[in-house]
């Protein structure tokens, strides 16, 4: 006993909608384009999909989330925000919100801050990372959509659960790898499951 549980947990995919976000905007701005639908959504890199599609478009999906307003204006997956307040309410448990910036840095890391601040609280400021490598962050479990999460650290801490999200949902994943399907999945079991 004593030992304390640490989550990291994914922000796009996770807590908010990027591909819910994306699509709308990318519609609004490009209406006599063709798009993907949500079931149509293979792969993480939705500029990939979009260049197989046309080779013009890949460009015209990255200035939807370049635009300002993108990631501040994403709204809240379902149960996200409430299961990651009931997670930093239990004990010995550290919750901390694990992100990657675009690259494009005029709004992104600003307005991922303030969508914390927003659906979470000034409190959970604190709970922040933004980093491009996961592999440096340590922690028990991290909740992420992404399929294969790499950096320079080879052997990373963390149990990697992929949530599911749309553009992962067919892939078959190795037998040792567990998914949460939603927020409504069991993510306390999970938790539980790496308490000592
Ligand atoms: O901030 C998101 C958007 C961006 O990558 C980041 C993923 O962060 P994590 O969810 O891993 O923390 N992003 C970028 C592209 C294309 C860039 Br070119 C994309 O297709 N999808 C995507 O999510």
């Amino acid at each position: 006993a004593g030992k304390r549980l640490r989550v990291l947990v994914d922000m796009d995919g996770v807590l908010a909608d990027f591909e819910g976000g994306f699509l709308k905007k990318y519609r609004a701005r490009y209406p006599d384009d063709p798009f993907i639908t949500l079931d149509d959504r293979r792969g993480f890199w939705v500029s990939l999909q979009y260049g197989q599609l046309r080779s013009d478009l890949s460009e015209k999906a990255i200035s939807i989330w370049e635009s300002k307003g993108f990631f501040m204006d994403l709204d809240p997956l379902p149960g996200g925000v409430e299961a990651v307040k009931e997670m930093a309410r239990m004990d010995d448990t550290d919750v901390f919100i694990c992100t990657s910036p675009i690259k494009h840095y005029k709004h992104c890391p600003y307005e991922k801050y303030a969508w914390v601040e927003k659906h979470l609280g000034c409190d959970f400021l604190e709970q922040v990372i933004l980093t491009r490598d996961k592999t440096l962050v340590a922690g028990d479990l991290l909740i992420d959509d992404k399929p294969d999460i790499q950096g320079v650290e080879p052997t990373p801490t963390w149990e990697h659960i992929l949530f599911t999200a749309c553009h992962n949902q067919h892939l078959s994943i190795s037998p040792s790898q567990r998914r949460l399907l939603s927020w409504s999945d069991d993510w306390r079991g999970i938790l539980d499951s790496k308490r000592k």
